[in-house]
């Protein structure tokens, strides 16, 4: 997305090359030898080729970050993981305490500097970058000793910061930011009671801040996420970061809210900036307002693409943090739009996308991960609580999608309703998305060349076939039957026909808390599946609860419908909730369909 910078660029050449000798001229117009764009935002494409993909995994331990990048985040191609504080923080079982540092001791509940140093080294060596969320704003609420045993108290730690360190605005009782439309509180007030760095007057924090980055950059980090960015002024920010010792990735926190004064655009020349407007326009485009609304996201007021960091849903939208401005699509939203509007995410060209990976957590929003912070994830689902967002069939079929396209402009745009989309990216790739409740069937001009096709949605390729769904283009015509809030999506590095054959292995994973003998089951419309009988519906396995799971075998390319149930000790029966659940079994082999409990 360096389309609109490069080519303004390129007017401002155009313009100063008046009177210039042709051979001359067209030397400078080469984009090989007009060296001054393709250097000055780092957005991930220019550090990482066309491998732009962000994975936050929320919570992992570095160990294993380190083993998913060798088994599943670099052959997928995934540009970056963004990995959770490194920091020493407080104690408490709550995922939370991360984000209120005690010392810059690279010591954190998810492993030490040893552990961590190794990850950013077996990940690199699996073609993955690395993300560190690092905290300039403050320190702690209260007092206490931190995981790596280092004593503090609200304002003085020992040997990093002294009371005089910090900011006491004077604005608030107990100095926390109560109004948000008054610039200097947001600045100087304290976060939810977090002693407030005094970036504006103090050169040692200044120092020191630079220092603790610093040293997360001479261990390979790649990128930075600046949490609370918009709790320091922008250019405080910026003269912390002209300290750096290398140049990193920066994506920086400034949550947009109406009437505030202070806006994501003052940040853009330190880096990349998380757009929360994008996150909120897809929640309500998916949720009703219509997503024919989302064509072009350059022209919205927004900070531009190339600047633009942008998610369906993080850590703190997922689990709907009083702290921000509105919420966010997530794992449990009705009718699929999860997946839908990451599969948007992934397919249209603003900004640079972040997929949450995270664990089941929505009862309880303080609760901190599961599993001991160890990762598990087995094919396209989570385990022992984790739901392994990056592995699901479709966010790793559209990263390789996106990687295809590069930066290729939307082509063949249409939308026959206001929740019926497709366009293409260029010649190389073609997405329909259908937020309806019911299917989409027509026929969509491509720009692609002959040929069959696998649909990354339903499948991949693998040696030669599709393991999902595939389509045939001829004349650059595509005939497709796009499912009801389900997308198809076919890019040209995926090819091959489906095999047919008679049936299919389907794994089916729920994710569902229950209470002592209480049992998850799964009914559906075709026989195999009890024809929705409840008294025929398939027992699962809740050996690797929460997640409950069972292998049954279906006819091959079927569509059909399903729920999960729950039957408790009395003998009633407790359904989800609607509508039903859809999918299409695939042409041969095996399969995973993950879901959790709505
Ligand atoms: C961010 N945005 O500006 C993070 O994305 C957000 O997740 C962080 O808040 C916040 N900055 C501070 O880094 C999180 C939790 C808060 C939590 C805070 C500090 O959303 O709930 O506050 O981290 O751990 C907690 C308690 C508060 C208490 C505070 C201080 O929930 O009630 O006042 O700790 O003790
Ligand atoms: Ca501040």
């Amino acid at each position: 997305m360096k389309c609109f910078s490069a080519s303004f660029v390129f007017l401002l050449f155009v313009n100063s090359l008046k009177n210039v000798a042709p051979a001359a001229a067209n030397a400078f117009l080469n984009p090989n030898t007009v060296d001054g764009y393709q250097h000055v935002d780092m957005t991930p494409e220019s550090r990482s080729g066309s491998k732009d993909v962000i994975i936050q995994m929320f919570e992992w331990t570095w160990d294993s970050v380190a083993s998913e990048c060798t088994n599943f985040i670099g052959p997928s191609g995934y540009g970056y993981v963004q990995v959770s504080p490194a920091q020493e923080h407080v104690t408490g079982d709550q995922w939370w305490t991360d984000y209120q540092p005690v010392s810059y001791i690279l010591t954190s509940k998810r492993g030490n500097r040893t552990q961590f140093s190794n990850m950013i080294t077996t990940c690199h060596a699996a073609g993955v970058k690395v993300i560190a969320d690092a905290i300039f704003n403050h320190m702690t609420g209260g007092s206490g000793i931190g995981v790596a045993g280092s004593p503090y108290t609200h304002y003085v730690y020992p040997g990093t910061y002294e009371a005089q360190d910090f900011h006491y605005c004077g604005l608030e009782p107990n100095n926390d930011i109560v109004d948000y439309e008054n610039r200097l509180e947001v600045q100087t007030c304290q976060l939810v009671g977090l002693a407030d760095l005094a970036t504006d007057t103090d050169d040692y924090v200044r120092g020191r801040l630079a220092e603790y980055a610093n040293d997360l950059l001479s261990l390979g980090v790649d990128g930075l996420r600046l949490d609370a960015a918009k709790h320091i002024a922008a250019t405080d920010l910026a003269n912390i970061t002209s300290r750096f010792t290398s140049t990193p990735y920066i994506t920086q926190e400034v949550i947009w809210g109406s009437g505030e004064p202070i806006q994501p655009s003052e940040y853009v020349d330190i880096g990349s900036v998380q757009e929360f407007r994008y996150t909120n326009s897809l929640k309500d485009a998916f949720l009703g307002g219509g997503i024919s609304s989302l064509e072009n996201l350059d022209n919205q007021g927004w900070v531009p693409g190339t600047k633009a960091n942008v998610f369906v849903t993080n850590h703190d939208t997922e689990r709907v943090q009083i702290l921000l401005n509105g919420n966010s699509l997530n794992s449990n939203s009705p009718s699929n739009t999860y997946i839908t509007a990451m599969i948007f995410s992934l397919a249209h060209p603003y900004g640079t996308p972040t997929i949450l990976s995270s664990y089941y957590g929505f009862t309880d929003t303080d609760a901190g991960a599961p599993n001991g912070g160890v990762g598990t994830c087995t094919g396209t689902c989570g385990r022992n609580g984790w739901l392994c967002q990056h592995r699901w069939t479709a966010i790793s079929g559209m990263t390789g999608f996106r990687n295809t396209v590069g930066e290729a402009p939307i082509t063949n745009w249409v939308s026959p309703q206001s929740n019926q989309i497709a366009f293409g990216r260029g010649s190389a790739g073609f997405v329909a998305i259908n937020n309806d409740d019911f299917a989409w069937s027509t026929t969509f001009t491509t720009s692609f060349a002959d040929g069959s096709y696998c649909d990354v949605i339903s499948g991949n390729s693998a040696s030669g076939s599709c393991t999902g769904t595939s389509f045939s283009v001829s004349n650059g015509s595509l005939t497709a039957t796009v499912p009801a809030r389900s997308a198809i999506a076919i890019y040209t590095g995926a090819t091959g026909a489906g095999r047919q054959s008679n049936s299919v292995s389907v794994a089916f994973s729920e994710i569902a808390i229950t209470n002592f003998g209480e049992n998850i089951f799964i009914v559906g419309s075709i026989p195999q599946l009890g024809s929705w009988a409840p008294d025929s519906a398939i027992t699962m396995s809740s050996a690797n609860y929460p997640n409950w799971m069972a292998d049954i075998i279906l006819p091959a390319n079927t569509a059909f419908e399903y729920k999960f149930i729950r039957k408790e000790p009395g003998g009633s029966i407790v359904w989800e909730s609607d509508p039903n659940r859809q999918a299409t079994t695939a042409l041969s082999g095996t399969q995973t369909i993950c879901d959790s409990w709505r």
